[in-house]
């Protein structure tokens, strides 16, 4: 299979995030792209670099305003104060409900809530760099699909599927499942399906398509009621105005088992082959797999196989995108059994 990775994803390595207050080590680490680059190489891959230039779809799914912050936090953060370069940056005030969004506070610090919708994404010195690196292989690899690629597995990290039009959060900041899909839109295909398998709601990429009846969102998860992102994902969701009906999550409970998460699969795939997609985007969070250290599926190895061959199954040109899984040592050969499933 063709794979795209993100040569500049390193940069993007912040010490730690909060748990409960506490600081503990990042679970979102640059290790697990490079297990996952092992394995593909192991598997007879070679790993392209990032051959397009993403700003103008950039522009498309991300406001303005969003875009020009985020590519210049890390310098206003360190102008704050002498030392900052060692030192993480976290939101502490956010403009929810009755305050007011519509314009920039002169502080940083508001500013970064403005942009957040958690304190659970650290910003690094090199975010920007890797993130922009990491949206231009999710467009290289849709110029691949658009170009008759039957499949094209972008390896990159941070995840996206979280980012919302004008927001980081869960670990992301640009949404590279967005960016592929407003791609494949831009470069011929009317109708673009998008299903995304990481454990956590892709809240973002549902917002980003929300109004839209020209890309279907499919999303099976964690039930919100318990799992982050809490605030978006219910089955009540159907998407709005002309994306009336656009838009299927599938949550389920904390414990759920293969034969389950396969039948909420064939449920989505369903829905994806009625709305008639002339291609299909696969946000590939991995943190469904039972060793996952934050999360509460039990999907063993084994079962990322039978994954990847159903996704094969709706036939249609597919642009897979790294997200979540956090078991790092295990993430290489998880991707690779979905790849491997796939082209069976
Ligand atoms: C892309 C993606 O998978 N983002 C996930 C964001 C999850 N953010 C909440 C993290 C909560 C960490 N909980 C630690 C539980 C340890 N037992
Ligand atoms: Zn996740």
């Amino acid at each position: 299979m063709l794979v795209y990775h993100n040569p500049l994803h390193q940069g993007h390595a912040p010490a730690h995030e909060f748990f409960r207050g506490e600081r503990v080590p990042c679970f979102e680490s640059p290790a697990r792209a490079d297990h996952v680059e092992a394995s593909l190489r192991a598997w007879g891959c070679s790993l392209l670099a990032p051959d397009v230039d993403s700003t103008p779809v950039l522009r498309q799914v991300h406001s303005e305003r969003y875009l020009k912050f985020l590519e210049g936090a890390w310098q206003q953060w360190l102008a704050l104060a002498p030392g900052n370069a060692s030192v993480q940056p976290f939101p502490s005030v956010w403009p929810v409900r009755t305050l007011r969004s519509d314009f920039e506070s002169d502080n940083f610090i508001a500013r970064l809530g403005l942009y957040s919708m958690d304190n659970g994404t650290p910003l690094a010195s090199g975010t920007w760099a890797a993130v922009k690196a990491g949206a231009d292989a999710a467009a290289s690899a849709a110029a691949r699909v658009a170009g008759g690629a039957r499949a094209v597995f972008c390896c990159t990290r941070p995840p996206g599927h979280h980012a919302g039009p004008d927001f980081m959060g869960g670990y992301c900041f640009i949404n590279n499942a967005a960016v592929a899909t407003q791609a494949l839109r831009n470069q011929g295909a009317s109708r673009v399906a998008v299903l995304d398998v990481d454990y956590h709601h892709g809240n973002g990429t549902q917002s980003i398509f929300y109004h839209r009846g020209d890309v279907f969102f499919a999303s099976i998860h964690g039930d919100p009621r318990t799992e982050y992102p809490f605030f978006l994902g219910h089955a009540d969701e159907t998407g709005e105005g002309e994306g009336s009906g656009c838009n299927l999550n599938l949550p389920l409970p904390a414990g759920t088992t293969a034969a389950v998460w396969f039948e909420a699969l064939e449920r989505a795939c369903t829905r994806i082959a009625g709305f008639g997609a002339d291609a299909l985007v696969v946000s590939l969070g991995l943190d469904t797999y039972e060793g996952d250290p934050i999360s509460r599926f039990a999907l063993a190895s084994a079962d990322f196989c039978p994954m990847g061959a159903r996704l094969a199954q709706l036939n249609l040109p597919t642009v897979l995108v790294l997200e979540g899984g956090y078991a790092a040592a295990e993430l290489g050969i998880n991707a690779v059994h979905v790849l491997d499933g796939f082209e069976q």
